[in-house]
């Protein structure tokens, strides 16, 4: 039975893959990490405090908990990554290389999520490919780059046992993204059910590649379980689901809240949104290891309206 450390486990993703993978392995087979102190409400048996650029911490947890998978998700995202380039750097590539040199020593299988981001203005727009322009306006894609380059050379060098998708935006209601450009897309479905109405930071007609939070979780655990074999790709698939603007989102909001409204006010994350593709050829992930997703846009909308729809009432029965 696999032993598994997750880091950032408290982020968007972390919330959801710490949940299917616990169903999969079982509570005690998966330990948490972050960067914070425990809360009351962590279990200090599965739970680590870890500042991912500290290779001896990350070791003695490894050891300690004799883990052989790591889901490394500990990092900063492009909005926050241009705020804080230099922590951005240092968290992005430090943190992964300590994670692969983990994996060289420990013979660790590791997944590393990389993103649209590597993608940049000079990049086709529309079914942008697998090996195509990668220039990265942001010190986030510029991360995510040469952290896709690292985990190719770790695998054909040192045989290291690492997959990797580039992850679009990612839609899901358990958890708040933090410092993403594509945080838009979550941000809207709070407002529209809090208050019926939202300011949106990029311009209508901004088309981003957007994923649900359970298709993400089929893709992870999807190229985690696939035989060896089959991953020919070892820096990052590119891995698509739907795409959409951010008027079409609220026009879809609209046939089940007809009285919401947007109002744009775009910031300096339109032109990181601009800079990226806005439609992705995943043809490489179906025909490797079978990726498929099941979620479009009027699925996406319904289930995370019921969703939110039903926390709000238990928090309200409980309140
Ligand atoms: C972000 O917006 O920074 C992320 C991403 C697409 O990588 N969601």
């Amino acid at each position: 039975m696999h032993k598994i450390l997750v880091t950032g486990s408290g982020g968007q993703l972390g919330s959801d893959l710490v949940i299917a993978l616990r169903r999969l392995y079982g509570t005690s087979h998966v330990i948490e990490s972050g960067w914070r102190e425990p809360s009351h409400h962590s279990n200090l048996s599965t739970y680590e405090t870890l500042d991912v650029t500290h290779r001896p911490s990350l070791d003695a947890i490894i050891q300690h908990h004799q883990v052989d998978t790591i889901y490394h998700l500990a990092g900063v995202l492009s909005a926050k990554g241009e705020q804080q380039p230099d922590r951005c750097w240092d968290v992005n590539i430090n943190g992964l290389r300590n994670v692969l040199e983990a994996a060289k020593t420990f013979q660790l299988q590791v997944f590393f999520p990389s993103s649209i981001a590597v993608f940049g203005p000079h990049t086709p727009k529309f079914d942008t490919t697998q090996i195509t322009i990668e220039d990265p306006s942001t010190m986030y894609g510029i991360t995510k780059v040469t952290r896709e380059l690292l985990c190719h050379y770790y695998a054909h060098h040192f045989g290291v046992d690492v997959r990797s998708l580039r992850l679009p935006g990612i839609i899901s209601y358990s958890a708040f993204p933090g410092g993403g450009t594509t945080d838009f897309a979550v941000e809207i479905f709070h407002a529209a059910l809090a208050s019926g109405t939202y300011t949106c930071f990029v311009r209508p007609e901004t088309r981003l590649p957007m994923m649900y939070m359970p298709d993400a979780i089929r893709a992870i655990l999807g190229i985690m379980q696939a035989d060896a074999s089959a991953i020919k790709i070892r820096s990052s698939y590119n891995i698509a689901a739907v795409s959409f603007s951010a008027a079409e989102l609220v026009a879809e909001i609209q046939t089940h809240l007809p009285q919401f409204t947007c109002r744009y006010a775009p910031d300096f994350r339109q032109a990181i949104a601009d800079s990226w593709p806005s439609v992705i050829d995943d043809s490489k992930a179906r025909a490797d290891w079978g990726w498929q997703h099941q979620y479009d846009l009027a699925a996406i909308v319904k289930d995370m309206l019921q969703q939110l729809e039903a926390t709000r009432r238990e928090v309200c029965r409980h309140a």
